[in-house]
């Protein structure tokens, strides 16, 4: 796809065009990209606003939701009753009336709205609303698209005439991938394409502000996790959110690993544990009971329907080549052991720091490790760092790594972090990395010197708007401002409010 359309856009970009209009308003569209003339005519014309941070994240895929409303913009069909409180509600209900698509194929329970849609759908709901009339010659489509018996039947007459009509081209390799997800960046080079067919010039309409709405159940509700996109999503493909804490060390306060903090944690609304086993430090190397620990804790954070994080926490041993093969031995058992279990997260390395790179340190230990785990039959989310205390997303977006289910962290302390690592998380979810912000304080970097809630707040509003998880360091009663919980809380009973640190505060209220 992306090959005709560079080559579709040679035509359309010229020198003078680009100079003669004023610049876009996205902070995310350079004008060298593939895309910029389309994006920009796009909203130009009203029908793109992007996000309320000034992105447009072009190279995030587009839901069905999205796409749907563009297009119902252009045609200025005015929103039905809603059927659900989804914010496209309203425009899909009319969609449906307008018979674009059909009631099974995105039912108006709204559970299908935030997936992202399939080619095929995006095709046949422009078609049916921009270029009803036309039609196409089956055996010429049929017999020069090579995935043509991947098409379901249904949406055979539309992709056939959207084919003969100049609209889709397909992949460099001749197929039109039916099934797959579209980039927003795509979806407005088809849509624009439709439009120029039809020569419709209307009147100025603005895609709203989308409040995101995340699904932040457990375990049962959302059961195997993938990443489709830069988003992590449940077993369905709707978008989800995990919101939680971080043990501390396990070696200094395993009291917290316990299953009635778990489910403490869990009424108090989050859905996420993340059990830091330092690898140094009286850590694993020295100590591997500490195996154990984590495990008894994990299974106790499954037990109560919480995806459980499994933290190799490097971090005074800088670089995670030091001990790769403890780490592959590692993480193969614990693949093994948790194969068919819907509820485990895997993060391989927790903050690379030192004298080290991503490509000559993280990225080589990072396969090796990855594959260890595939290898054993997981096909698990796998959580992976990058230089200075995993906040270099920049070099890994350079060189990622291949394969599915693999996120990149990224940690800040808001009193140390502030906008410049929020840019650089935008940047790598633009060029397509998807980021897990599986440790972040409130405190500054080296966990303590005060509690940051107005830069934390910014934080919170930030990854809200993202649709980031994250898990906060730490739960323990340590004598530091990131702890949760104030000094000689009382590990055996629940989490009562008077045992909240100011950071506890403001973090479980964040759930
Ligand atoms: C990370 C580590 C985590 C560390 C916190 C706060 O390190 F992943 O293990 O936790 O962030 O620094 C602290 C505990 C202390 C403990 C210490 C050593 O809160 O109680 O004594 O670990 O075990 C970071 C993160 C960022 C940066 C530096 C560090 N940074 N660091 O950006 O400079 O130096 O540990």
């Amino acid at each position: 796809m992306k090959n005709s359309i560079k080559k579709f856009l040679c035509g359309v970009l010229s020198a003078s065009f680009i100079f003669s209009v004023p610049c876009l308003a996205f902070t995310d569209v350079e004008s060298t990209s593939w895309y910029y003339s389309t994006v920009r005519n796009m909203s130009d014309k009203g029908y793109l606003k992007g996000y309320e941070d000034g992105s447009f994240r072009p190279k995030n895929t587009i839901s069905a939701a999205e796409f749907t409303s563009i297009v119902a913009r252009i045609k200025n069909i005015s929103p039905s009753a809603a059927t659900t409180e989804h914010w496209a509600s309203g425009y899909m209900a009319s969609a449906l009336e307008n018979g674009w698509y059909d009631w099974d194929e995105l039912p108006p329970t709204g559970e299908k709205y935030n997936e992202p849609i399939t080619r095929q759908l995006a095709v046949k709901i422009l078609m049916k609303a921009l270029l009803p009339e036309e039609r196409g010659d089956y055996g010429i489509v049929s017999s020069s698209v090579n995935d043509f018996s991947s098409i379901s039947g249904r949406y055979y007459d539309t992709t056939i005439a959207a084919y003969s009509a100049g609209i889709v081209k397909g992949d460099d390799k001749g197929n039109f991938n039916p099934s797959s997800a579209l980039t927003r960046a795509e979806a407005c080079t088809l849509i624009e394409k439709a439009l120029n067919k039809t020569g419709i010039s209307p009147a100025e309409i603005q895609e709203p502000i989308q409040p995101k709405t995340y699904n932040t159940n457990g375990i049962s509700a959302n059961g195997k996790l993938k990443v489709i996109g830069t988003q992590l999503c449940n077993e369905s493909g709707e978008p989800v959110v995990l919101r939680g804490m971080s043990t501390h060390g396990l070696q200094w306060f395993p009291q917290y690993a316990s299953e009635s903090y778990s489910k403490a944690l869990a009424q108090k609304g989050s859905n996420v544990r993340r059990f830091a086993m330092y690898t140094a430090e009286n850590g694993y190397i020295s100590n591997p009971s500490l195996k154990q620990t984590l495990i008894n804790g994990v299974d106790a954070a499954l037990a109560q329907d919480m995806y459980a994080i499994i933290d190799w926490h490097i971090l005074s041993d800088n670089d995670p080549m030091t001990y790769k093969e403890e780490a592959k031995a590692f993480f193969k058992e614990m693949a093994e052991k948790y194969k068919d279990e819907p509820g485990i997260i895997f993060e391989i390395c927790n903050e690379p720091n030192g004298n080290i790179t991503w490509s000559n340190n993280v990225k080589p230990y990072a396969e090796e490790v990855i594959s260890v785990i595939r290898e054993a039959g997981s096909d698990a989310v796998i959580l992976v760092g990058s230089p200075e205390w995993s906040q270099r997303l920049d070099e890994a977006a350079k060189d990622p790594l291949k394969g599915e289910n693999i996120m990149y962290t990224c940690h800040f302390y808001a009193g140390t972090h502030t906008q410049f690592l929020r840019d650089r998380i935008s940047s790598a979810l633009n060029s397509g990395l998807p980021v897990f912000i599986s440790e972040w304080g409130t405190s500054s970097a080296d966990g303590n010197g005060g509690t940051y809630l107005e830069e934390s707040q910014r934080w919170i509003d930030f990854m809200n708007n993202n649709g980031l998880s994250w898990c906060n360091w730490s739960l323990c009663d340590k004598n530091e401002s990131s702890a949760a919980l104030n000094p000689n809380t009382d590990p055996t009973d629940g989490i009562s409010e008077n045992e909240l640190t100011e950071s506890g505060k403001f973090v479980f209220s964040k759930f």
